[in-house]
């Protein structure tokens, strides 16, 4: 569920359930003191929706041109990086994910969409290399073509000042363990979108730990959709090495 302030629409973050891609109202620090000094703040929750309303029209039409004038209107009302892909473009793509699942919408249409998606982000102003060591290097879990995921949270995770890199699409163990000796990061993150990528991505991090042995030393987080959206994870094998997570947290 996705978080923004009702009175000076600040995107808030998220909050479980993370696959559900609704948007929920709440209030932000600054606008709950400027309330508390009895200063007068209007609620307005209707700019945000009618942005995102927009976004999702446009994209849905694969309007090219709308794409760059909708990432300037965004910026120009204060919405930052985070906000724009974390609070609009990703719950947009969520419920593409659902419109398509229950047959709403044809596999042309979510291309279309996706394609929109891409090139948003690829209007984004440019961001420099992450330094070495990385705080966090994130690899596409075993068959996972999904590669969005990965970039918009390295692009939101680097935005918030931490050095995360993410190498899309998949690469080959070998090519894997190389980074990781040479970009040392403190945690290695594996994307994961689809349920059935966790078994055999586990397996590979059991792998590509055995890898690097001598050489780095690093910790495993295994994140994306597929964590996120999963009822229940009890049957997957639990390895101590790797913590799950639905969140950026495990950074701080
Ligand atoms: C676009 C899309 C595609 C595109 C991907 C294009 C691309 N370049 O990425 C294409 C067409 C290739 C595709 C293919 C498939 N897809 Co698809 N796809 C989607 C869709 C609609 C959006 C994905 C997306 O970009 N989301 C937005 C991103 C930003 O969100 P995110 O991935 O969750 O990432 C965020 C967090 O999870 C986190 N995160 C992600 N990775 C990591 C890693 C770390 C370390 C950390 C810390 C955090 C983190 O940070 C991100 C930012 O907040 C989803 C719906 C959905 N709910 O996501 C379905 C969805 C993921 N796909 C699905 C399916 C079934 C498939 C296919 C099997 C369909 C088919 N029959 O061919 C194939 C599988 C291909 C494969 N083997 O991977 C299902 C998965 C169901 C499941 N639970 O297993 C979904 C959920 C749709 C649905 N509702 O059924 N798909
Ligand atoms: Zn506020």
């Amino acid at each position: 569920m996705i978080r923004w302030c009702m009175y000076c629409q600040k995107f808030l973050g998220e909050m479980a359930p993370y696959a559900d891609a609704s948007v929920s109202h709440g209030m932000c620090a600054s606008c709950d003191a400027r309330l508390e000094r009895g200063e007068e703040v209007h609620a307005e929750t209707e700019s945000v929706r009618a942005l995102l309303r927009r976004v999702v029209e446009r994209a849905a039409s694969g309007d090219d041109a709308a794409c760059e004038q909708l990432f300037a209107e965004a910026q120009k009302t204060g919405l930052a990086i985070e906000s724009f892909l974390v609070g609009m473009l990703q719950p947009a793509l969520y419920q593409v994910g659902c419109a398509w699942q229950n047959g709403s919408l044809t596999v042309v249409d979510e291309h279309r969409f996706t394609l929109w998606c891409e090139r948003a982000f690829a209007i984004l102003p440019p961001r420099k290399r992450a330094a070495d060591p990385l705080d966090l290097l994130i690899v596409q879990g075993v068959d996972n073509t999904h590669t969005l995921g990965p970039r918009f949270a390295a692009r939101v995770l680097s935005e918030r000042g931490f050095a995360v890199e993410a190498i899309v699409p998949t690469l080959p163990l070998d090519e894997i363990a190389a980074v990781v000796v040479a970009r040392k990061p403190r945690f290695v993150g594996l994307s994961c979108a689809i349920l059935d990528s966790l078994p055999p991505t586990l397996r590979l991090i059991e792998e590509l730990d055995q890898r690097i042995a001598g050489k780095w030393q690093t910790r495993y987080v295994l994140s994306g959709f597929a964590v996120r959206s999963a009822e229940n994870l009890a049957n997957l094998p639990s390895l101590p090495i790797v913590q799950l997570t639905t969140d950026f947290e495990f950074l701080s």
